[in-house]
Formats: C-alpha cells, structure tokens, sequence
C-alpha cells in the first residue's frame, strides 16, 4: 500500500496526538479549575510534537496498534510539556515565552506553573499505567520504568542539573555531549523504545533503535543550538539567543557555527545508519531525522 508523504502523516499524528491529550487532560470546568486551565493552556495546541512523532514512527516498524501509540506518546509528551513549563521558570532559564505564548507562570503564576509540572508529571504516569492490549504488565512495568529512568536524576532532571550547575562555566565538548544526553536524548530515547516495545521488538532492534535516538537526541540538540544563534525569536516561539546570553557552554561557543553544522550532518549520516537493520519500514524514522536537520523552531 503506498504511504502518504511526510508531511501528512506528520499531519495525521499531531491531530491524532492532540485528541489523545485532549481527552486525557481534567477539563477545564472541573475543580480545581485554574490548575486544570494552566495544565489545558500548556499542553493543548503548539509544539512540534517530535517525542510522539518518534514514538509512532518507531511502533509502525512492528506494527504497534496507533491507539497504544497514542497512549505512550501522550504520556511522554506531558513529561516533556512539564519540563519546559518548569525550566521556563524564574529559578531555572526564567523565559516569558513558549511556544509563541507567553510561559506559564507568566500567564498564570509561578505557584500554578510548579503544580501544573507535578500535576502532569504524575497524569503522565497514570496514563502510560493504563492497561495495554498485547502487552504483559511485567513488559509494562519494565516501560514504566523506562519512562520513569529517562526523566529522573539519571535522565532529564539529571542533565537539567549539570546544565543549571554549568551555567557561566567552561565545558569540554564530552561532559557538553555528557548533559545534553541526560537533559534532551533520554527522552528522546525513550519515546521511540517505547513505540518499538509497544510492537513487542526484538533485543536486538530494541539495541539499534536506542543508538538510532542517542544519535538524533545529540543531533537534537546541536540543530536547538544552531538555531538559537541564529533564527528569530518570531520563528522559534521562544526567546532567541538566549544561549549567549545567559552564558551557556554549547555547540557554537565550543565548536563554532561551521564545526557544529558538520557535527550535526555526521550524527544525520550515523542515524541513517543505525536504521539500516530495518529496511522500508523505518521510512518515517528517516524522515524524522531530517525533519530535525531542516526544521526552522
Ligand atoms: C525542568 C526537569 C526539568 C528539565 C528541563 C527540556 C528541558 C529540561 C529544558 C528545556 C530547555 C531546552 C532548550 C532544552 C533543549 C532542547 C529542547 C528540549 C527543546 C524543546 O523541545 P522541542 O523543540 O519543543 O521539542 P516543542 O515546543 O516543539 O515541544
């Protein structure tokens, strides 16, 4: 059967994933009302939504049923709207804009922005824990604790740490690669594996799917980088240049802009490469790639 291109079917998954969140998220009349508003306001409408277009990407390798692709991918996607609802706060990289919005705690508080990171935090969890078709509880208490390791201290919050703690200082390019890995590539790492365990993958495809997201979770990040310095705060939706001034250790201060454009065209080619195991039915996760290349926020 031929497959659409690209662009609709990144298309057909954001709606698809918006559904999903829209319904698994309280409504907005229900108490209390203002939590349930700021955690609507934050997820609901904007975002690229790259962790569960890899989730999907990665569960129609092995033919994973979309509706429990739509489940996983919420939950990781509320993971990552509650860490960038915290890291805009004054404490952290204190940012008035998100998404072309204006960030949480500015629309709303910063009381309400710290409880709707918690609240989504612990709905995110819940919704990866409901039961899954085709799928053991013990294989799902392990992806539980996948998801869970990706965003704990050895993972996100981890690598937000290093960054928080490395701000103004000088880095190596390893312990730069060291921070981005636990801030960014482990969930990024662990939207795809979970796609692929929803479709029950092998060991051995579970092991070149998790080098394929390592190399795209770095790739990630060197393009965020490249594109901090240099495109608008307009076409990001978030403030540009803010890198440099906050005095942050990246790609282009270590590197410079022509290295770091290099860096990021050798992890493509390596993420190409650790897909060749899996033929025409990794198409979407090849596209993927190059979407994070070429994409403009
Ligand atoms: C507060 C525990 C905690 C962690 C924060 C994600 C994060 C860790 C910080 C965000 C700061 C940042 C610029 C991280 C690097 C790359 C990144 C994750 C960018 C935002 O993700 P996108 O581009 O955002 O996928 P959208 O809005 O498209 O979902």
């Amino acid at each position: 059967m031929a497959r659409v291109d690209f662009p609709r079917w990144q298309e057909s998954i954001q709606k698809r994933i918006e559904s999903a969140l829209e319904a698994y998220l309280p409504n907005a009349n229900s108490p209390p009302v203002r939590l349930h508003q700021a955690m609507r306001y934050v997820t609901l409408a904007g975002g690229k939504r790259v962790r569960p277009l890899l989730c999907h990407a990665a569960g129609e390798i092995f033919s994973a049923p979309l509706t429990t692709l739509d489940q996983l991918s919420s939950a990781v996607e509320m993971i990552h709207v509650y860490s960038l609802v915290h890291d805009d706060l004054p404490a952290m990289d204190n940012d008035v804009l998100r998404r072309g919005k204006p960030t949480c705690h500015i629309q709303f508080d910063e009381a309400t922005a710290l409880l709707v990171g918690d609240a989504l935090q612990s709905l995110a969890f819940y919704v990866a824990a409901q039961p899954i078709a085709d799928v053991t509880p013990e294989k799902q208490l392990a992806m539980l604790s996948l998801l869970a390791n990706a965003a704990g201290s050895r993972g996100m919050a981890g690598g937000q740490a290093i960054d928080l703690e490395a701000t103004g200082e000088s880095l190596e390019i390893v312990e730069l690669e060291f921070m981005h890995v636990q801030k960014t590539g482990q969930l990024i790492q662990a939207a795809t594996l979970l796609g692929a365990h929803a479709g029950n993958a092998q060991p051995m495809d579970i092991q070149n799917l998790a080098h394929f997201a390592n190399r795209i979770g770095l790739l990630f990040q060197v393009v965020d980088d490249i594109l901090d310095a240099e495109a608008s705060t307009h076409a990001l939706g978030k403030t540009a240049g803010k890198d440099a001034d906050s005095n942050k250790a990246t790609y282009l201060t270590l590197l410079g802009a022509k290295s770091a454009h290099v860096l990021a065209e050798g992890l493509r080619e390596e993420a190409h490469e650790a897909l060749s195991s899996f033929g025409d039915n990794a198409l979407r996760l090849h596209q993927l790639t190059d979407y994070i290349v070429a994409r403009k926020s």
